[in-house]
């Protein structure tokens, strides 16, 4: 339950008197609110989601403030409630892991992959930064180089490992939020046979 907004209201009427006197209450059906007859003070009675699959960003509640005349006078008032975003969402990466070959000639520079990771959450708490480090041998993340922005992965220096090694990796997305949520998935990079083969002659026989 979460204090929301002090409601004002004023008669005319003399407050020592009935008519003057004034209750507050709520209108609206949905009962995701509260308010104090006496002061006014409107208050949550749930907690909401801004994000999927509520997607409650904003909620009216319609008010009301009556006299104790007879008859009752009153009068009603909407009022709209922006809900703000919390950090509650991790990024989820767009698959459960990673296994990409690279075949060993490959140039430095070349873009060999691309990690990417979604947050339902809103502005910073959905912004992500990716990062991605070695999970076996520290020297093999010498080889890669990324953006933390967009994910994206290059080769940054030749591969000179034979073939059929694999560079064990770990890549994370960490959100913006205060504080923040990160998630992680494993990528392996498995160094493949040269696509380019240079040609080679067959046996020539001479009779
Ligand atoms: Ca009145
Ligand atoms: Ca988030
Ligand atoms: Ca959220």
């Amino acid at each position: 339950m979460s204090p929301v907004l002090q409601l004002k209201a004023i008669d005319q009427d003399n407050s020592s008197t009935p008519a003057g006197q004034i209750v507050f209450s709520i209108v609206s059906t949905h009962n995701k609110f509260q308010i104090d007859p006496k002061t006014g003070w409107l208050s949550t009675n749930k907690v909401f989601n801004r994000d999927e699959p509520d997607r409650e960003k904003e909620v009216h509640v319609t008010v009301k403030a009556s006299d104790r005349g007879r008859p009752s006078l009153e009068s009603v008032c909407t009022i709209a409630v922006r809900i703000e975003d919390i950090n509650d969402n991790a990024p989820i990466f767009d698959r459960a892991g990673y296994e990409i070959p690279v075949a060993q000639d490959t140039p430095e520079g070349t873009q060999i992959m691309r990690v990417s990771a979604t947050d339902i959450d809103e502005g910073d708490n959905q912004k992500i930064t990716y990062d991605l480090m070695a999970r076996a041998y520290e020297a093999d993340i010498e080889y890669f180089r990324w953006d933390d922005k967009t994910g994206v992965v290059w080769l940054n220096k030749k591969l000179d490992k034979p073939v059929g090694s694999v560079f064990v990796l770990k890549a994370t997305a960490k959100d913006g939020g205060l504080p923040s949520k990160t998630s992680e998935v494993d990528v392996s990079i498995d160094v493949k046979e040269s696509n380019n083969k240079p040609p080679i002659f067959r046996q020539v026989i001479h009779i």
